[in-house]
């Protein structure tokens, strides 16, 4: 490992992500080549290096957010749940997602004619800009503006703006806790439009049922239609994430997409995880989740 920076969280060449509280006793590593970037900024700890063997990491807090080789599963489903759930899909806004992943796939809809993003840590989108080109490329799209603020404050100022707001959160714990509560849900509500759809990462089905049932529990009062679906990711903690897709319209259903404009050809060339058929797939969960947050409702 070749690099004067040093980070806790790196021993002997190799990153370890510890939470006790978010994932305790387990922890996933990867092995380090070199420390790229390592920066306090105002809201967190922020770390990139470069793996082994997952490509550039971006580490906020100790938390992995994303590495090269994997985050398309990530990034590619929590948009187009969101975005093929709508009908005509002009205005969208992700809150977070400074490393610019969810904004490129946004920006394959040819139906969007602005994509907004409010991320509260401008470090984070300067990091990437510099680490992460292909995450970050589409900062220069004309379609794009960004906001340097708090999400829970840009959303009071905003009222049937979006037709797809997607909230690409760190964990609940620190500065997104509030963004997995009743009130924040409350506010993207009030800032779709009538037939808007919104999605937000909602965590791990073996480590975190508690949270996300109440999260559904919360949406489910808030939005006409609430559903989990989850991906597949060897760098998140059990290798996968959900999220909850939201509708404002009673008769949407949010596992089959109601807009789909891409030929075979175009998925293959333009996405690596996403298609139709893992839409509705993604849905469709194991016994004990689906006991728990579908039978229960
Ligand atoms: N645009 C991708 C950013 C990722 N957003 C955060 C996702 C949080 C996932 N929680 C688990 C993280 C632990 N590595």
């Amino acid at each position: 490992m070749a690099s004067e920076l040093t980070h806790p969280s790196i021993k002997d060449g190799w990153f370890a992500e510890i939470s006790n509280t978010m994932w305790p006793g387990q922890a996933m590593s990867l092995r380090v080549e070199k420390i790229l970037h390592v920066e306090q900024s105002k809201y967190q700890d922020v770390l990139v290096f470069k793996s082994t063997d997952y490509g550039n990491v971006l580490v906020l807090d100790n938390c992995i957010q994303v590495t090269e080789r994997d985050e398309f599963a990530y990034q590619e489903m929590i948009a187009h749940l969101a975005l093929n759930s709508h009908p005509n899909p002009k205005k969208a806004l992700v809150i977070g997602g400074g490393d610019g992943g969810v904004l490129r796939e946004i920006l394959k809809h040819s139906s969007i004619e602005e994509a907004w993003l409010c991320d509260i840590d401008e470090t984070v989108i300067e990091v990437s800009k510099k680490y992460l080109p292909e995450m970050s490329k589409s900062y220069n799209d004309p379609r794009v503006k960004v906001h340097i603020g708090d999400g829970f404050k840009f959303l009071a100022e905003y009222k049937n703006q979006f037709d797809v707001i997607i909230t690409d959160s760190s964990d609940p714990e620190g500065p997104a806790e509030s963004l997995f509560q009743k009130p924040y849900f409350e506010l993207l509500n009030g800032a779709l439009t009538e037939k808007g759809v919104i999605t937000t990462q909602a965590e791990n089905i073996f480590l975190h049922m508690p949270i996300i049932s109440k999260l559904k529990q919360d949406c489910k009062q808030i939005f006409s239609v609430a559903e989990y679906a989850y991906t597949m990711i060897p760098t998140y903690p059990s290798g996968s994430i959900g999220f909850m897709v939201c509708s404002k319209d009673a008769n949407a259903d949010v596992s089959n997409p109601i807009r789909y404009e891409w030929t075979d050809e175009y998925v293959r060339k333009n996405m690596k995880y996403y298609n139709k058929r893992i839409h509705s797939a993604s849905f469709i969960l194991p016994t004990w989740a689906d006991e728990i947050l579908n039978k229960q409702d």
